[in-house]
């Protein structure tokens, strides 16, 4: 089994409910097991603030999905759940899932950058990452905890705890 961390955003039709439905998603994964899921936060968008707040959570992932397949797996549940799939660069969400880190590896390929590239910039991943895993090291970056240091919250608040 390889440990994976996923993050979970959503900031139109009821955000926490999308991001709750996720969560009960990712628990009928295919050869994995839902480990952990971090609090539900609210979060100020980045990119246009003329849209809602977000919701955000990261969840861990042990699983024998290779990352491709794994891929497959969430952009089939963000079909299942988002409205729009190609929604325009920074505009608001029905529900996004990225892969944030696979077990140790380092993924360039044309569907998949891992670590995932905005990991170390966005307080709506490292906070909750930080919950989780307060010990990680992200390959090629660092040491969470010392990436955090960096990160201003930005208004970053803890919402409400998830259903696992
Ligand atoms: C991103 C392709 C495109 C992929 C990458 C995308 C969704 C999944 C997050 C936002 C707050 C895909 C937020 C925002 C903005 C508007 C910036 C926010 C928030 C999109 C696939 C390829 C390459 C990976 C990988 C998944 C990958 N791809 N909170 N969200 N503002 N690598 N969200 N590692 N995992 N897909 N995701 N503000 N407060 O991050 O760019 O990327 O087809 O092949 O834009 O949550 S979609």
């Amino acid at each position: 089994m390889i440990r994976v961390y996923l993050g979970l955003g959503a900031n139109l039709d009821a955000p926490l409910l999308q991001l709750q439905q996720a969560v009960n998603a990712l628990m009928q994964l295919p050869q994995s097991q839902l480990a952990a899921v971090s609090s539900f936060y609210g979060s100020k968008p980045m990119g246009p603030q003329d849209q809602p707040d977000y919701v955000n959570a990261v969840a861990a992932l042990d699983t024998h999905l290779a990352p491709e397949a794994l891929l497959d797996e969430l952009q089939r549940i963000e079909l299942e759940q988002g409205r729009q799939r190609k929604d325009e660069r920074w505009g608001p969400r029905t529900l996004d899932l990225d892969i944030l880190l696979y077990g140790e590896e380092i993924l360039a390929t044309p569907r998949l950058t891992v670590p995932h590239y905005g990991l170390h910039q966005r307080e709506f991943v490292v906070y909750p990452l930080l919950e989780l895993a307060p010990a990680l090291q992200i390959p090629g970056i660092g040491a969470l905890a010392e990436i955090a240091l960096q990160v201003p919250r930005n208004g970053l608040t803890i919402l409400a705890a998830p259903q696992v």
